[in-house]
């Protein structure tokens, strides 16, 4: 790949080459990287002024290494994504402040000052009343305003075929959409677990309806997605008194099932509940399934009036909103599925004192919400689903 890695010595060369720092100090920079997939840099001012973080997206997997090499255009995809969604929520993503094709390398706001939402929440920390909603909102905004309600048919067939992202796309229709149901180097789990990941493997009824979700993931194309919408994916905290939801990282981003990034955020807010519960501290995180569904439900809904095409007519939208949350019922399931057997697991449960109840527990809701999520018809059954694990 002819383009440049970039070093933490690098970086105040880098910004000043783009025209991101004018100030005669040299910002102090260290790297942060933490997710799966992509290196970031802090660059902060000694005199002051706002830092700024670069992302750049490596030739591999960073978790893997060079023995997982990963198309570093998923950065193009993740600045597109941005973009859409500046549109319609800029309150609710970093400010951009320029993309470099060349390098693969986004320069956005320093939300150092925030915190991670899984971090907290591993830490202690209730959620509390506004993050939730929060992406409920944001997930309907961007959802609408990609879909046939929210653009003109060819405009959107434009934005279709310019939101291909193939090998995003086939990591998730791996990771989450097969592997786990099959033998895969990729997967891992507990010892403790081999009796539920050898039954999962044998279950001849969830995977069928896990190539349902799978092959539904692969042909709706409904609306542009963040596509990979976890608790590491979101940044909150306060700011001038008043509290603030930044959800980022939105490179898995394609135009897919809207449940799909419902899905992958209830999914962690039930996982986060099962290790809440395990630690005997469990306060308002089973309530954030119903608390982001309402109010996606209310904005998608809030926005309908303002659709492109008035054939479809309100019974269509509840139709479609219908299935949508049958859709995320099911996609929550495969990601808790994933995230206990699968390649990358979470830190709300490894990082537990005895891992195993809590996994197990969760394992078992995942198979639930997979196989039972036709009939599991609003938050009150998935909550009840829940409790009545394990
Ligand atoms: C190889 S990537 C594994 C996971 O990391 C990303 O954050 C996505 O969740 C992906 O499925
Ligand atoms: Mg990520």
């Amino acid at each position: 790949m002819g383009y440049r890695i970039l070093e933490t010595e690098d970086i105040p060369a880098y910004l000043r080459e783009r025209g991101h720092w004018t100030e005669s100090a040299d910002p102090e920079v260290r790297e942060v990287s933490d997710g799966n997939m992509n290196r970031v840099f802090l660059a902060a001012s000694v005199t002051g002024s706002p830092s700024l973080a670069v992302k750049q997206a490596l030739p591999w997997v960073r978790v893997a290494g060079p023995s997982w090499p990963m198309n570093p255009d998923r950065a193009d995809a993740e600045a597109r994504a941005y973009d859409q969604v500046a549109r319609v929520a800029p309150d609710k993503i970093p400010a951009i402040h320029g993309y470099d094709p060349e390098n693969y390398a986004l320069v956005m706001e320093d939300m150092s000052d925030l915190e991670v939402l899984r971090t907290l929440l591993n830490d202690g920390a209730s959620y509390g009343p506004d993050t939730s909603a929060r992406i409920g909102e944001l997930v309907a905004q961007l959802a609408f305003a990609t879909s046939d309600f929210g653009m003109p048919s060819a405009e959107r067939k434009a934005l279709i075929a310019a939101s291909v992202s193939p090998e995003l796309c086939k990591i998730t229709e791996d990771v989450v959409l097969s592997e786990p149901y099959v033998e895969h180097e990729h997967n891992h789990w507990h010892e403790e677990l081999d009796d539920l990941a050898r039954e999962f493997r044998a279950d001849t009824r969830l995977r069928t309806e896990v190539a349902d979700l799978r092959h539904t993931f692969m042909t709706s194309a409904q609306a542009l997605l963040h596509g990979d919408l976890h608790t590491g994916s979101v940044m909150v905290g306060e700011r001038q008194g008043a509290p603030v939801v930044r959800v980022f990282d939105p490179e898995f981003s394609f135009v897919g099932p809207i449940g799909y990034d419902l899905g992958l955020y209830w999914a962690n807010t039930l996982v986060s509940a099962e290790r809440a519960r395990a630690l005997g501290r469990l306060t308002d995180h089973a309530d954030q399934l119903r608390l982001s569904w309402d109010a996606f439900e209310a904005e998608f809904r809030r926005l309908w009036p303002t659709r492109v095409d008035t054939f479809f007519d309100d019974a269509f939208l509840d139709r479609f909103l219908r299935r949508v949350w049958t859709d995320a019922i099911g996609y929550a399931g495969t990601e808790i599925v994933r995230r206990v057997i699968g390649f990358a697991h979470l830190t709300d449960l490894t990082t537990l004192p005895d891992p195993v109840p809590a996994s197990r527990r969760t394992l078992l809701l995942g198979r639930e919400l997979i196989v039972r999520r036709e009939e599991l018809t609003d938050p009150a059954a998935v909550r009840a689903a829940a409790d009545a694990t394990g």
